[in-house]
């Protein structure tokens, strides 16, 4: 297999031969390749050319272009994403409206004018919006804002080359019922979508978090902090050499700040919120 990255009408460029089966290939059945699109791979339609040979043996000829004695040559053509360059900020007035800014830096591989913004609030239907480039606010996203409202977003470019922005929550705080027995909280913690909780208990009692399951990837950290935000004195943190259970943490005041920050993983979190 080999694909012309530098669209130069060639497979001749270091990295332009991606595969090579075993000899003899294999009859029937599925081949699986993963390819790693090289970082200098000029982006738009290029061509990849997939051939099977034989010529007395199955070693012989390993190249794009030439005779063989049986065989098949098929071209297909690729198309290679620029990637969309965005960020996004929330801001959430806890109790009454919560409304993202978008800022895309760059459209990557789509043309001006092209620009999109996809959201769903809370998981429900997805809403596309025109976008340009710089600042897109959407305002009023019709949530009210509580500690578990939140908004998916990812920006097109009028082609298949997405960027998904992942999940992003209000941040508004979890008021703590000290007379209630305590509840387990689960969490799913997502692909892309870092998360923050902030717990409240009543004027003179204290939050306890106790983990009972919560595994971190290698890259994955968990920060506590005594107080209403991440500048708040730290309780510890880390990646628990990937588990969380059973770690407690316990505040000194009211208030007490969670904040993950994840890589790509699809992990469960349960854990006991008390006073
Ligand atoms: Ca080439
Ligand atoms: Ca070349």
């Amino acid at each position: 297999m080999y694909i012309n990255w530098n669209q130069d009408l060639d497979f001749n460029d270091a990295g332009e031969s991606v595969f090579s089966s075993p000899a003899p290939p294999p009859v029937g059945g599925a081949v699986v390749v993963n390819i790693t699109v090289p970082a200098n791979a000029i982006p738009g339609n290029c061509t990849m050319r997939i051939r099977r040979q034989y010529d007395g043996d199955w070693y012989s000829n390993y190249t794009a272009c030439g005779n063989s004695d049986l065989g098949q040559v098929e071209d297909y053509t690729l198309n290679i994403c620029a990637p969309v360059v965005a960020t996004v900020e929330m801001t959430a007035v806890c109790g009454t409206s919560m409304d993202a800014e978008v800022t895309i830096i760059n459209l990557g591989s789509g043309a001006p004018g092209s620009g999109t913004i996809t959201y769903a609030v809370n998981g429900g239907t997805p809403v596309t919006v025109g976008a340009v480039v710089g600042l897109n606010s959407l305002s009023a996203l019709g949530m009210v804002a509580n500690s578990t409202d939140n908004v998916t977003i990812s920006v097109g470019n009028g082609s298949i080359c997405n960027l998904d922005l992942g999940t992003y929550y209000s941040n508004c705080p979890v008021t703590v019922d000290c007379n209630a027995p305590a509840e387990t909280y689960n969490y799913c913690y997502k692909n892309n979508e870092g998360r923050t909780f902030h717990y409240v208990a009543a004027p003179g009692q204290t939050v306890t978090l106790n983990f009972i399951q919560g595994g971190l990837g290698a890259s994955d950290v968990v920060n506590f902090f005594d107080g209403p935000n991440a500048a708040s004195p730290s309780l510890g943190g880390g990646n628990f050499s990937g588990n969380l259970a059973p770690a407690d943490f316990v505040s000194s005041g009211q208030d007490m700040f969670v904040k993950m920050r994840q890589r790509c993983h699809q992990q469960l979190f349960r854990w006991w919120p008390n006073c």
